[in-house]
C-alpha cells in the first residue's frame, strides 16, 4: 500500500466487528466483562487496552513502517516512557537544539534519578562518538530541531549507534512520516507528539512511540500500562481522524511554509530565516535526501534584533495567532525564548541561537495570500 493509501486503511481492518462501522466507535469504557476470569475478548481493563486506542497505534505503526505504536497522553509522556527503558548511571547523547520539554524532562526528572545527558551538536554525525563510553544506552535525535530547524542525518547516526549498541531514538513530530520515516533510516524508536502534524487541528494533546521490534515494542507496552500515561479513547479517536487527511496537510503546510520562507528571506526587515528547504542551510543536502519536502515550521529575526521588537512583530499578526504548539491547520507565532524554550538556562539556548529576537512560525493550511499579507503588515517598520 502506498503511504496515501495506508493514512486511510492502513491498520484498520475488522476494526468494528459489531456493526462494520467504518470509523472504530469511541469505546467510552474503562473496563471489558469477562464470561470468566481471563475468559475475554482481547480487553480487560482500560489502561491495558482500549479498541479505540488501538486503531489509532495501528494506524500509526502503518505509516512509520513500524511493527507497533504505543499512544500516550502527550508527547512527553511518550519521551518518559522511552527513558524508562533505562536506569540509574546510564547515558544519553541528546541533540543540544531542541523543543524545551524534552530539555526539561532530561534535566530536571530522568538527571535526578542518575541518568546522565550530553547535549551535542549532531549537524556533523560523527561529534557523537565523542561522548560515546561504556555508560551510553540511547542516543535522542530531534530533526528538524524545534525551533532552529537544524538537520540531523538520521541514517549516519544510526550507523555509528549500532555500532556500539546504542537505542536510537528519533522525534518525528516536526517531520511527520508523511516527510521522513525513521524507522527506514535505522532508528530504533520514533517518537511523536501527535499534539501536532498527527492529530492536526488543535484539539487534542497525545503522544505516541513506534518501533519495529517486538521486544522493545513489550517494554514500551508494558511501561504504557504500568506507568500508566494512556490517553482517553476519544483523543485516539480525533487522532486517528487527523492522520486520514494527514498527507493533504502537510502537503499545504509545505507548499505555504516555502512561500513564507522565501517571503522572509527577501524581506528587508528580516534579518536571518530557519527554513531546512534554502539551498544554503548548513545540512540542506541531508534534508533533501532524509526527507520528502521541508514542512511547515519557519523561524526568523528581524533586523532590529531585540525581544522589544519581536513581541512588536506578533502583536501586530492577525492571522497568525499568538500560541504555543504547533502542526494545526492554522498558523501560529511563537516566542521561544520565553515561551516553548524558557525552561532552557538562557546561556544554554543562545548557543544554539534561541536568542530572544528569534520568532517561530508555525505555516497553517490558511490562504498563502492572507498569511504574506498578515507577515508584511507585522514587518512594517
Ligand atoms: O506537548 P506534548 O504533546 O507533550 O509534546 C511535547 C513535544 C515533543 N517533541 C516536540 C518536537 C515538540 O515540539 C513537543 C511540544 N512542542 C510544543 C508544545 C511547541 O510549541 O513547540
Amino acid at each position: 500500500m502506498k503511504f496515501n493509501t495506508k493514512v486511510i486503511h492502513g491498520g484498520q481492518e475488522n476494526i468494528d466487528p459489531a456493526y462494520n462501522s467504518v470509523m472504530p466507535p469511541i469505546y467510552q469504557t474503562s473496563t471489558f466483562k469477562q464470561s470468566s476470569p481471563g475468559d475475554h475478548k482481547g480487553f480487560e481493563y482500560a489502561r491495558s487496552g482500549n479498541p479505540t486506542r488501538t486503531a489509532f497505534e495501528n494506524a500509526l505503526a502503518s505509516i512509520e513502517n513500524g511493527s507497533d505504536a504505543i499512544a500516550f497522553s502527550s508527547g512527553v509522556a511518550a519521551i518518559d516512557a522511552v527513558l524508562k527503558l533505562l536506569k540509574s548511571g546510564d547515558e544519553v547523547i541528546s541533540t543540544n537544539d531542541l523543543y524545551g520539554g524534552s530539555y526539561r524532562i532530561f534535566k530536571t526528572i530522568f538527571q535526578g534519578f542518575g541518568i546522565k545527558f550530553h547535549f551535542v551538536d549532531m549537524s556533523m554525525a560523527s561529534h557523537i562518538e565523542d561522548y560515546i563510553n561504556e555508560n551510553t544506552k540511547m542516543v535522542w535525535v530531534e530533526t528538524p530541531t524545534n525551533p532552529m530547524m537544524n538537520i540531523i542525518d538520521i541514517k549516519a547516526v544510526a550507523a555509528i549507534a549500532k555500532k556500539t549498541n546504542l537505542l536510537l531514538a528519533v522525534d518525528n513530530t516536526f517531520a511527520t512520516p508523511y516527510l521522513q520515516r525513521p524507522l527506514d533510516l535505522g532508528a530504533d524508536i520514533v517518537m511523536h507528539s501527535a499534539t501536532k502534524y498527527l492529530g492536526g487541528h488543535s484539539d487534542v494533546i497525545m503522544g505516541a512511540l513506534v518501533v519495529n521490534n517486538k521486544t522493545l515494542a513489550d517494554r514500551l507496552f508494558f511501561i504504557q500500562k504500568a506507568s500508566g500515561a494512556i490517553p482517553g479513547p476519544q483523543d485516539c479517536f480525533l487522532a486517528l481522524r487527523g492522520i486520514k487527511t494527514l498527507h493533504l496537510r502537510v502537503q499545504r503546510h509545505c507548499e505555504n511554509g516555502k512561500k513564507v520562507a522565501y517571503f522572509l528571506k527577501n524581506h528587508q526587515s528580516v534579518d536571518k530565516v530557519y527554513w531546512p528547504g534554502f539551498e544554503d542551510h548548513p545540512n540542506h543536502s541531508i534534508a533533501s535526501r532524509q526527507m520528502d519536502d521541508y514542512g511547515g515550521m519557519v523561524s526568523f529575526t528581524t533586523i532590529k534584533d531585540t525581544k522589544e521588537s519581536a513581541v512588536a512583530v506578533i502583536s501586530k499578526l492577525k492571522v497568525f495567532t499568538l500560541a504555543e504548539s504547533l502542526g494545526g491547520v492554522e498558523s501560529l507565532a511563537g516566542h521561544p525564548a520565553t515561551m516553548t524554550h524558557a525552561s532552557i538556562p538562557k546561556t544554554e539556548r543562545e548557543k544554539t541561537g534561541v536568542v530572544d529576537s528569534l520568532i517561530r512560525l508555525s505555516v497553517g493550511i490558511e490562504d498563502i495570500d492572507d498569511l504574506i499579507y498578515d507577515l508584511d503588515h507585522a514587518l512594517s517598520f
